[in-house]
């Protein structure tokens, strides 16, 4: 039976991945920060199944303790500050998780297990600003935010550790995924969320930043299969992990409220945007600058030609099944709180 140890387990990535290698009949174990309140994240319905080992990518000492107890066979490396926006109010903080906090895993497999399999998540953010269209491996890296630099940290030292000591290192070059599980504060849940709210009239509007950035965006558990696929070639790389499609956050806005029956008109420009349910003619979607970013990534589109020929990974969930679970999960969390509040 293998062993694998994924940091990041509470996350949206983390407990897709879980749930994929138990069912492959892993050994899971998953590195928990301490908090005031016991918290499993996305993983408390499989809690059970699961060996949690207390620590904090910034202590090199717990990671070594955690590679010590799991002898893990993978390492799968996806614990991050992960909020773009947040890493330019804390990039000291990012900086020491999502950067040196590799190092720290990579020196504890070193030590500890060095013909372990490591995957770390490497981003498009990488690309930032856009060099060339669509961004693929060989695109040149220009990072656009703290977060960016500091991932694009993580994925330089995971290539030179692979150079220098031999170690089965790759990085996944993941461009944005979405689930159900997604975290309320991204664009892609903040959106389905507010629908959901709408609909069901306890709110009467939600307030974005930037319509017009465009992403590639998937579903989580189409890339966490791309993963693992890393982890079981010859050898190690790095592997672009896209749909080779891009659309503006403006055109998620109308395919989610679409997906709730509500067909939204656009008027004014910049931060005077608005968007109109054409039904009852109130505003449901305004422009606030609070949301813009001090530098924007403008576009990503990733193409995934060279994971698809190698690993022969393949996207199973498209855009618009993408939305709609979003919406419909979304509908039925909201349908239930309100339950709850009126009991
Ligand atoms: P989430 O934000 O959902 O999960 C992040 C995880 O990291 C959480 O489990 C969090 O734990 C953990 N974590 C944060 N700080 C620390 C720390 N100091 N020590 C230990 N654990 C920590 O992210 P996703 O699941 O969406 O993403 C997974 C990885 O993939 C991240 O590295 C992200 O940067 C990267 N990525 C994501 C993409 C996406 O579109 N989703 C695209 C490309 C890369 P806690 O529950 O305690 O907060
Ligand atoms: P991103 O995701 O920064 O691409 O990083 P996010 O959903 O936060 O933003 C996507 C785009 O939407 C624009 N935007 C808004 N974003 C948020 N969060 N809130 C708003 O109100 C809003 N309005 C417009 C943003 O400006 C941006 O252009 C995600 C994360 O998962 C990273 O960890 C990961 O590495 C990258 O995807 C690939």
């Amino acid at each position: 039976m293998k062993h694998a140890l994924i940091t990041g387990i509470t996350g949206q990535d983390g407990s897709y991945l879980a749930e994929l290698l138990l069912d492959k009949g892993y050994e899971v174990y998953g590195l928990m920060r301490r908090k005031s309140v016991v918290d499993y994240g996305n993983v408390d319905h499989i809690k059970d199944k699961i060996h949690f080992i207390y620590a904090d990518m910034t202590d090199q000492t717990s990671l070594i303790h955690a590679m010590t107890i799991s002898q893990a066979d993978e390492v799968y490396n996806l614990a991050a500050q992960s909020f773009v926006a947040t890493s330019w109010e804390q990039p000291l903080a990012t900086a020491e998780i999502d950067a040196i906090g590799v190092t720290n895993m990579l020196e504890a497999i070193r030590v500890v297990k060095p013909e372990a399999h490591f995957y770390q998540a490497s981003t498009s953010e990488m690309f930032g600003l856009v060099q060339a269209i669509p961004q693929c491996e060989t695109t040149p890296f220009y990072p656009r935010s703290p977060y960016g630099v500091a991932k694009l940290y993580g994925h330089w030292i995971t290539k030179n550790y692979r150079e220098s000591y031999n170690l089965f290192a790759c990085s996944g070059i993941l461009f944005n995924h979405e689930s159900e599980r997604r975290g309320k504060e991204f664009v892609t849940r903040k959106i389905t969320n507010a629908v959901a709210r709408i609909k069901q009239g306890v709110q009467d509007c939600v307030e974005l930043g930037n319509l017009d950035s465009k992403r590639d965006w998937g579903h989580s558990k189409d890339y966490v299969h791309a993963m693992w696929l890393m982890l079981q070639q010859d050898t190690p790389d790095d592997y672009v992990i896209a749909t080779n499609e891009t659309r503006t956050v403006r055109e998620f806005v109308d395919t989610a409220f679409a997906c709730a029956g509500i067909e939204i008109e656009w008027s004014g420009e910049g931060v005077n945007e608005t968007g109109t349910d054409k039904a009852t003619g109130k505003v449901v979607v305004k422009v606030n600058p609070e949301f813009f970013r001090p530098a924007e990534v403008d576009i990503l589109l990733g193409d995934p030609s060279k994971a698809e020929k190698t690993l022969g990974w393949k996207r199973e969930i498209p855009f618009q099944e993408l939305v709609s679970r979003m919406v419909k999960n979304d509908m039925e969390l909201v349908a239930k709180e309100i339950a709850f509040s009126r009991l």
